[in-house]
């Protein structure tokens, strides 16, 4: 295992279910590249077409092969907030969860909503398909423009959430990844991760 994916924090928290039912989950920050975890699942920052892009995007579709734009073209596209999964194909991870994070216009139009949903919507589907581990990208942080800070605190705040709001008819997630791609940005998850 490379050092980068070393996790620069973990943290073990106790989430409680819908039902009432404690959980342990493990949110953890690490400095690499998505497309080389094996995790039941990675998250790719798309654009509503699912058809493929850059940044992430492009790095998913690289290294997942040309079947994965292939099986995209049966999805129909996503609109922004929303979900969509298809198999990892070349990729280490079984699964690619696909979502749309919104374009950052100043922040008055319902911005952080759509990005929480984008997360909710993304552990939702993950635990519909028995998904135990989790990465994420900074959604909507590169091309997209929305600021680093308020989205990191956006991803932890909603993936939290969403695990509390989990019912017992999924699968339980233990690990959830925020997998960073500078250092600038694993020192902002680390630090908010730490505050909580
Ligand atoms: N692994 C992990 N994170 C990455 C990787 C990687 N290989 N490559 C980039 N990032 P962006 P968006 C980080 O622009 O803002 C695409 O063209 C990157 O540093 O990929 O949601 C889509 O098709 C940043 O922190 O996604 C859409 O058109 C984060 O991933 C549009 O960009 C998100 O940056 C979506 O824009």
């Amino acid at each position: 295992m490379s050092s980068l994916k070393h996790p620069l924090i973990q943290k073990q928290l106790q989430i409680t279910d819908a039902e009432g039912k404690p959980h342990n989950v493990t949110l953890k920050v690490i400095e690499a590249d998505i497309t080389t975890l094996a995790v039941d699942a990675i998250v790719n920052a798309a654009n509503s077409t699912l058809l493929g892009g850059g940044g992430v995007d492009g790095a998913i579709h690289r290294a997942a092969g040309p079947e994965l734009v292939n099986y995209c073209r049966t999805l129909q596209g996503c609109p922004t907030g929303e979900a969509k999964i298809s198999p990892g194909f070349n990729l280490p991870a079984k699964y690619v969860i696909h979502t749309v994070g919104p374009v950052w216009y100043g922040g008055e139009r319902g911005e952080a909503e759509l990005l929480a949903n984008c997360y909710h919507n993304c552990i939702k589907l993950a635990q519909q398909h028995n998904v135990i581990s989790i990465a994420f990208p900074a959604i909507s942080t590169g091309v997209y423009g929305y600021p680093i800070s308020d989205a990191t605190d956006i991803a932890i705040g909603s993936v939290l959430q969403s695990l509390a709001k989990a019912t017992p008819s999924g699968s339980v997630i233990e690990e959830v990844i925020f997998c960073c791609f500078s250092a600038s940005d694993a020192a902002i998850y680390q630090q908010k991760l730490q505050a909580i």
